[in-house]
């Protein structure tokens, strides 16, 4: 900041300072390419983006919506049965996770929350490797560093400052890799999602933030916490944003892949608020008719992802009979590869968990140990009340 307190970089105008804020009227409504009926409709600047996706990379997209669904499905009846602890469903969103997933290079690195089980799958996470700590058979999932994506972060919207700091030390490498931060529309009133955008913006670190705004926090509507759209607060921080039909994964490609490319080119950080909705309940600890109601399931329902592009590939003549069921054969091959993935993991071992806090074992521990392990011969239990 100048002495006389104007921010170098900001226009001024009659001795008002103007900030750089939505660049049009219509900022706030949502790019869409493909509309809930599945009919497409051109956009100036977006499509030049996706001019490569043709007939058969549709498909490849809507391939992989219907297996990300089957798995989700899959996880969360094993949930039900009794094989895993927990599940964190992304029923609804399949579409903002595959679109932005799909964009992505093998070398940019991802940092999610525990929802983003469809990017998971973009990068190549192993099946088994998606379950492993819902199960409690191992606290980490995955080798981070196989796949460039962290493993799941239940701490809302730490991973943002993670992202970030990668995201400087690729400067400080010179590498054209980008890092993407995912988290939800409750993460962005954390304070570590405001610090990762101000050191962002300060740094024009290549992050890009990728906000799915699916209307809830467990059960606190998106309009408790943000009085205006999400998208809106970036540019206060200097970082351009948009928001994009998180339930278009076309849109979500273009956008997302129109960020990569600032971020690559040395344009710094963008954020993407992608609009989409949770249609299942938080996890499958939550029972969400407790706190919404039907009607707004129903509504979002109609914009249903997969239906949407489902339609569209119809209107394309790329839907045939055939073709749809060879499809949901391959989904539920590979439900039935969770599932047995599931199975065959090792039991639960909850007092492993002491193994890896320490590299030396200490007594404050050990005593800690001894007692969990009194209290397991005690209860039978194997699953303490686990994140929510
Ligand atoms: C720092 C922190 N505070 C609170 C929680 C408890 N918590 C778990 S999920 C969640 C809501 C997150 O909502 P959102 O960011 O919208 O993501 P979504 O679950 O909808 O994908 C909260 C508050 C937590 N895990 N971490
Ligand atoms: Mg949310």
């Amino acid at each position: 900041m100048s002495s006389d307190g104007a921010v170098s970089g900001s226009r001024t105008t009659a001795g008002a300072t103007v900030f750089p804020g939505p660049a049009h009227p219509d900022a706030d409504v949502p790019v869409h390419l493909v509309d809930p009926d599945g009919v497409r409709h051109p956009h100036a600047s977006y499509d030049p983006l996706v001019a490569d996706v043709d007939g058969a990379a549709l498909q490849r997209l809507y391939e992989d919506l219907v297996v990300v669904r089957r798995i989700d499905a899959e996880a969360t009846a094993l949930q039900r049965q009794g094989e895993l602890a927990l599940w964190p469903p992304l029923l609804g969103q399949e579409a903002a996770q595959i679109g932005s997933g799909r964009a992505l290079r093998p070398d940019d690195f991802v940092f999610s929350s525990y929802r983003e089980n469809a990017v998971a799958y973009c990068r190549g996470v192993g099946l088994a490797d998606l379950l492993r700590v819902w199960r409690g058979s191992a606290s980490s999932g995955w080798d981070p560093y196989t796949v460039n994506m962290a493993t799941p972060q239940i701490i809302i919207g730490a991973q943002a400052l993670h992202a970030t700091g990668y995201a400087m030390g690729i400067t400080a490498d010179g590498a054209d890799s980008v890092a993407v931060a995912y988290f939800g529309d409750g993460a962005t009133t954390q304070g570590d999602v405001n610090e990762a955008m101000v050191f962002a913006a300060s740094y024009q670190a290549p992050v890009v933030f990728f906000c799915q705004n699916n209307h809830w926090a467990i059960s606190e509507p998106v309009g408790l916490q943000a009085r205006v759209p999400i998208a809106r607060r970036a540019p206060g921080f200097g970082i351009p944003s948009v928001r994009v039909d998180g339930n278009d994964v076309l849109a979500c490609l273009a956008v997302t892949r129109e960020a990569l490319a600032r971020a690559r080119s040395g344009g710094g950080p963008t954020y993407i608020e992608a609009v989409t909705y949770r249609m299942g309940p938080h996890t499958t600890a939550d029972d969400p008719t407790r706190y919404r109601e039907a009607h707004e399931l129903e509504h979002w329902a109609a914009r249903d992802p997969l239906a949407r592009l489902a339609a569209h590939l119809d209107s394309l003549g790329l839907l045939p009979a055939e073709y749809a069921d060879a499809v949901r054969s391959r989904a539920d091959a590979v439900a039935a590869e969770l599932r047995e993935a599931c199975i065959s993991m090792p039991e639960p071992a909850p007092s492993a968990l002491f193994e890896h806090v320490y590299s030396e074992p200490n007594s404050w521990l050990e005593r800690q140990q001894d007692h969990y392990e009194r209290y397991l011969a005690l209860f039978g239990a194997t699953s303490a009340e686990g994140p929510r």
